[in-house]
């Protein structure tokens, strides 16, 4: 037990509570199409932002003074504890962890891996008496300095094999506690300057190293989805991950478009120049999509800012594509966000999460609503209706001269019609 939460009790849903450290909207049994609530929105904390930043920025220190701040053991237990601790307040199902969250670095790779053994076992233990479970491991491979060029796409080899030790340290900690998905994110697999950069050499050494950690979630038998997570630049100026498209190239490049699936992050996604639901219906579309990091950017600074999500419109956008998508298998709403540096308190850690649970909790039953009404996918199979009939569907199965045939054998004098974006946006705002 830890006092950092004293006198916080659990989160309840109250739709006219006063206080916003409770649940307006996010009520976790509210049946939703035939689903509870909990169960479509599948919440996860973020151990890094939540519990291991110190609230620096590029211009400044630490500003955050958590009681578990250092490198021994048993600060990581404190930490534990306190995380713990937190999970039950909120009630949220789920968390998310990298090994250097959670354990503290040793002078060797082993005494690292045996920190992180000890550490995964009182977080297991832990596990047993929470009702909390883990939605995805991952492995820190951009904060040393070893891992300045990159890690799969080093250009030194040893620095290939130290990434291959610390992931499957990693995947074996996530099999160990039960995960439901292991992330991938390349956060320096990517250059500086083509000056000193062999772009073809790195790109298939981070496709192969793909292959044999999917190899390897197969031999440990691993029943989790191995998930990529695209994100344009930074810390790296071009990455090779950067966004939906360029992920789903690479893995059907190397042969992994049935065994990766991607976590989409709506950061990223503005970063890219997208959408955070344009990358959503893409992922759907190809087959790949799979969980989503829901944290948004701030418009101007033009970074990754990280910021708990405050938009329920925009929610509404992403929940839709996810909902038509048959929503989350192994995947959930992963918050990768972290207070601004000035929130210092115990409780801003708490409102922060609940605050951004019931905004996607509105968002997410604003979706569903409009879904269910139906009205907008009539629109859209309407206005692709035409593509029903038996002489369409055989100009794509014949050549491009069958295809231009039809216009002069049919006297064709195509009449454009009214793509209704207004009428259709008056049609979502009624719902959200
Ligand atoms: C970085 C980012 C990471 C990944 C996990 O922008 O999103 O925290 O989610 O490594
Ligand atoms: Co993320």
């Amino acid at each position: 037990m830890t006092d950092f939460f004293a006198g916080i009790a659990p989160l309840r849903y109250d739709p006219e509570a006063e206080t916003d450290l409770a649940f307006r909207h996010y009520d976790p049994d509210a049946v939703i199409l035939g689903k509870r609530l909990e169960d479509h929105l599948r919440f996860a904390v973020a151990w890094w932002h939540s519990f291991a930043w110190p609230g620096t920025d590029p211009f400044g220190g630490p500003t955050f003074l958590r009681p578990w701040f250092g490198e021994g053991m048993a600060q990581a237990k404190l930490k534990a504890d306190a995380a713990f601790e937190m999970f039950a307040i909120l009630g949220v199902p789920f968390f998310c962890f990298h090994d250097a969250d959670v354990r503290p670095e040793g002078a060797t790779f082993a005494e690292s891996r045996r920190n992180l053994e000890e550490i995964v076992d009182y977080i297991g233990e832990k596990m047993e008496r929470a009702r909390t479970r883990l939605l995805w491991g991952t492995a820190n491979l951009f904060s040393h300095r070893r891992f300045m060029a990159g890690a799969a796409t080093n250009p030194d080899p040893d620095v290939y094999a130290y990434a291959a030790a610390t992931v499957k340290a990693c995947m074996d900690a996530t099999h160990r506690l039960g995960g439901e998905n292991y992330v991938l994110w390349g956060g320096r697999e990517g250059y500086e300057t083509l000056l000193n950069t062999d772009l073809a050499r790195e790109r298939a050494q981070a496709g192969r190293f793909l292959q044999q950690v999917v190899d390897y979630k197969h031999r440990i038998g691993f029943k989790g989805t191995i998930l990529i997570e695209p994100k344009p630049q930074e810390p790296s100026k071009h990455q090779y991950d950067y966004d939906v498209a360029t992920v789903y190239g690479f893995l059907k490049d190397f042969g992994l478009e049935k065994e990766v699936k991607l976590n989409i992050e709506q950061g990223h996604a503005i970063l890219a120049g997208h959408s955070f639901e344009h990358e959503l219906a893409l992922a759907a579309s190809l087959g790949i999509f799979g969980s989503i990091d829901m944290n948004r950017n701030d418009y101007q600074s033009g970074w990754d800012t990280d910021q708990f999500p405050d938009n329920v419109p925009e929610m509404a956008r992403a929940y839709y594509e996810v909902l038509k998508a048959g929503g989350f298998t192994t995947g959930g709403t992963n918050f990768d966000a972290k207070l601004r540096r000035q929130s210092l308190d115990p409780e801003d850690l708490i409102a922060a999460h609940a605050g951004a649970m019931d905004v996607c909790a509105r968002a997410l039953k604003a979706a569903a609503a409009l879904l269910e009404d139906g009205a907008l996918e009539r629109a859209r199979a309407e206005r692709y209706a035409g593509w029903d009939t038996p002489a369409a569907r055989a100009m794509l199965e014949g050549d491009l001269a069958a295809a231009a045939a039809r216009v002069e054998a049919e006297g064709l004098e195509p009449q454009p019609r009214s793509g209704r974006q207004e009428r259709l946006e008056n049609l979502w705002n009624r719902f959200v």
